[in-house]
């Protein structure tokens, strides 16, 4: 695709840009801009208005490469439309669980959108162990409208299929195709890992059964298009506040497997349970916490199915729902693919080219070894067993077994 006037802004550009577009500052306010810099590919502008009115706003602009690796990884500019149209999509289907979009302006790739400097980005919050009461509920909810209501459970087949061609996002799904399924089970050029890890990821190399089940999680995803998922739906896309909760970032938004959205959010809790085990906090304090993490997967998953299964009721003339049993034996899928994915994601954020603060901001490397150790072998065992788990109690007490087989609690 060609933007034939797009350049990079500057933050000076900003301000002049932001100016001329009616309804969002008045014409002489005194506007302040500051790029975030805190993407790992796009531009993020905040714009605030000098003064009482506290008036701001986010810009994102997608660069025509990855920032995080420069201009040798080109990357299609495309992708500030779907994430404009996912979040369009999503704020009808779960108004207010996304931030509001006031503009998207396609020549110049990008979105302005509600700025969110009120909430915290989710991810920091769990390190430092707060707690979010209602995160759960609005997660939950915001998985199954979103998923379901962009499938075919919901579709009629001919208009989801438009909306698949509509979603179709080659380069951001390469990215994960090569980094989360393929990269971290091999000695690939683009992984980094800690030193101390060298002999259990060789392990993981060379271990053939868990490879084969990589391998069909690969595959279901590439091939299939269940519903508009967000793509990237890990703590660090998620802004909380102890009341709210508002998804960020779809930008690797297409139609895949509803289990790979699901099992994101589980895997990145299941990251920070194993984070804690690194980090000097006393026993107690720790244990606390990490059984706060399991509750609130238990708690999302039962959210999730109960209103997943509302939908599929009120939906009494699809023919999905005409047949007995369907439903039960969809959502088990569904269970299982989350372990599944949940699984993929964690082993890829300790082996892979994107990790997470959560175990990064460790700093002695045996410490961070000790989480990161956990993490690949929960993963493991996530992957391997999850055709065994029947229920989300089946996958808390998976994970309890292997942090009690692996972690000498002192
Ligand atoms: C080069 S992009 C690396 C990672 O950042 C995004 O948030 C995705 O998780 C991707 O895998
Ligand atoms: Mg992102």
């Amino acid at each position: 695709m060609s933007n034939s006037g797009y350049h990079v802004l500057s933050e000076l550009e900003t301000i002049q840009y932001v100016k001329k577009i009616p309804g969002l500052f008045s014409e002489n306010a005194l506007l302040i801009c500051k790029e975030l810099g805190d993407g790992n590919l796009n531009l993020v502008f905040r714009i605030t208005e000098k003064g009482t009115s506290g008036k701001s706003i986010i810009i994102k602009q997608a660069l025509p490469y990855a920032r995080v690796v420069g201009e040798s990884w080109p990357l299609t500019l495309d992708r500030s439309r779907i994430e404009s149209d996912a979040l369009m999509i999503q704020n009808i289907l779960c108004p207010g669980l996304v931030p509001k979009v006031y503009l998207y302006d396609k020549e110049m790739s990008l979105t302005i959108m509600e700025d969110l400097s009120t909430h915290i980005n989710m991810r920091k919050g769990l390190i430092t162990r707060n707690q979010y009461p209602h995160f759960a509920k609005h997660i939950g909810t915001f998985l199954a409208r979103t998923l379901f209501l962009t499938s075919d459970l919901a579709l009629e087949p001919q208009y989801k299929k438009q909306k698949v061609v509509k979603f179709i996002n080659l380069e951001l799904c390469k990215i994960t195709e090569d980094l989360v399924f393929t990269d971290p089970y091999y000695d690939a050029t683009t992984n980094q890992f800690n030193p101390l890890m060298k002999e259990v990821i060789k392990e993981i190399w060379d271990h053939a059964e868990l490879k084969l089940e990589i391998t069909k999680l690969k595959e279901r995803f590439l091939t299939h298009a269940q519903a508009l998922i967000h793509g990237d739906l890990h703590t660090g896309s998620i802004m909380v506040t102890e009341k709210d909760t508002k998804v960020i970032d779809p930008e690797f938004a297409f139609y895949g497997p509803m289990g790979f959205d699901i099992g994101n959010v589980v895997a990145n809790l299941l990251l920070n349970f194993c984070a804690h085990e690194g980090c000097s906090l006393d026993q107690k304090e720790r244990l606390q916490y990490q059984d706060y993490l399991l509750n609130i997967v238990e708690e999302i998953w039962t959210i999730f199915e109960k209103e997943f299964r509302a939908l599929w009721k009120g939906n009494e003339s699809s023919f999905y729902a005409s047949v007995q049993g369907y439903d039960d034996d969809y959502i088990l899928r569904l269970l299982q693919d989350t372990l599944g994915y949940a699984g993929c994601e964690m082993m890829r954020r300790v082996i892979g080219l994107a990790h997470v603060p959560d175990l990064e901001s460790i700093d002695d490397p045996k410490l961070r070894a000790k989480g990161e150790r956990l993490a690949l072998a929960i993963g493991q065992q996530l992957v391997l067993r999850r055709e065994t788990v029947w229920t989300i109690c089946d996958l808390t007490a998976l994970v309890r077994y292997i942090k009690n087989r692996e972690v000498d609690e002192d």
